[in-house]
């Protein structure tokens, strides 16, 4: 089965480095799917997103809770971050996504968008309860991550149109239509196709 997912980031105006991460993994018969905003931008906000994703790269059969009390301990002695994770079983379509901070998620199914933002905090210098949101996918449904870099209620649905579209061009696409210009921005689209 081949897995369709892809992400793209961009730093701010005048920085070399990008504050945001993005990663995805397929392991042990399920694929995790992270973005990482850490604050502020520049180096110290990228080594804070770089290390959030390493961590959860560690973990990858751990549960939402789990990896993101991981994280918030890995994580104590830098910036910190906003950060969403999604783990999706293929077999079974169950997906489980676990958001803190201002990452957006969006779950394009159907005619219908459905937002599945999370709690206050930052991760590594504590957060509410995490909510974790489970749905179960259907072939055609499209999750899309991103930072707060883009507009809030982007209008996704467009750059879906097209085949032979990999997930990776589409995320570019999106970044470079959708992201603002006054911060760091990054995507990441997963594309359920099993
Ligand atoms: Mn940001």
């Amino acid at each position: 089965m081949a897995v369709t997912a892809g992400y793209a980031t961009r730093p701010l105006a005048g920085e070399t480095v990008c504050g945001d991460s993005c990663g995805w993994w397929r392991s042990g018969g399920r694929i995790v799917l992270a973005v990482a905003d850490g604050l502020g931008h520049g180096p110290e906000a990228a080594y804070a997103s770089e290390a959030a994703l390493a961590c959860i790269a560690n973990h990858l059969d751990w549960t939402c809770e789990d990896l993101f009390a991981e994280c918030n301990t890995v994580l104590r002695d830098t910036r910190g971050v906003a950060l969403a994770v999604a783990i999706i079983e293929p077999a079974t379509g169950l997906m489980t996504v676990c958001t803190v901070g201002n990452i957006r998620v969006l779950l394009l199914c159907g005619s219908k968008d459905i937002r599945l933002d999370g709690g206050r905090g930052i991760v590594g210098a504590g957060y509410q309860k995490l909510a974790p949101e489970a749905r179960v996918l259907a072939p055609g449904n499209i999750l899309a991550m991103f930072s707060d870099g883009l507009d809030q209620f982007p209008v996704l649905r467009a750059f879906f149109d097209q085949p032979g579209v990999s997930a990776q061009e589409q995320a570019q696409a999106i970044l470079d239509y959708c992201a603002r210009g006054d911060d760091d921005a990054s995507v990441l689209i997963y594309r359920h196709e099993i």
